[in-house]
């Protein structure tokens, strides 16, 4: 297993519109096991390939929400590939977003509340299913990685300049 670099904006190669998954073969489980190291190093709940430099439509997920009881995080790996939204909830959900790609920098993003999703697991196995909370959020920040879109992408230009101005100053700063 290893951590891979993760790709930060504006790197072009984030822009790219990833292809379909053709086999879910030794190479694309390497590539899974590689993402899920890189993504709990990071850490982060979620990584497209993309963000890895791969520019296929795959990416995993994990919430890691905590027990309330014994604190003890809760791991629940969800691989997705080739996933489509099927159908989006009217109702609308805020949350105070990140990303991996544009590192602390936060803002608030509205998507769909409820989404049902399609998609196929690491085995290969098709899933239909209605996801919403925090896991519906998450699948949409890294499907739109999938188009080539960021989160900031869905703020006004203003915004989007001082998040990406911020982040600029951050890196000369370290
Ligand atoms: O770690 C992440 N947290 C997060 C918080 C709110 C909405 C989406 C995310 S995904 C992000 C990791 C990442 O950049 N995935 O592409
Ligand atoms: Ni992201």
């Amino acid at each position: 297993m290893s951590i891979l670099p993760i790709l930060e904006a504006p790197d072009p190669r984030l822009k790219v519109i990833s292809k379909p998954v053709e086999a879910i073969d030794a190479a694309l489980q390497t590539l899974i096991d590689d993402m899920f190291e890189t993504m709990y190093d990071a850490p982060g709940i979620g990584l497209a390939a993309i963000q890895v430099g791969v520019p296929k439509r795959l990416l995993v997920i994990d919430l890691q929400e905590k027990d309330e009881e014994t604190d003890e995080t809760i791991r629940i790996p969800r691989v997705f590939i080739n996933p489509e939204i099927l159908e989006e909830s009217e109702e609308l959900s805020f949350y105070n977003e990140g990303c991996l790609s544009v590192p602390e920098q936060y803002a608030d993003v509205a998507r769909p509340a409820r989404i049902k999703a399609k998609w196929l697991d690491r085995d290969g196995r098709e899933h239909v299913e209605e996801l919403d909370g925090l896991l519906a959020t998450c699948l949409q920040h890294e499907m739109d990685h999938l188009q080539g879109i960021l989160f900031i992408d869905h703020l006004s230009k203003l915004k989007r300049d001082m998040l990406l101005k911020k982040l600029t100053k951050m890196r000369r700063a370290a």
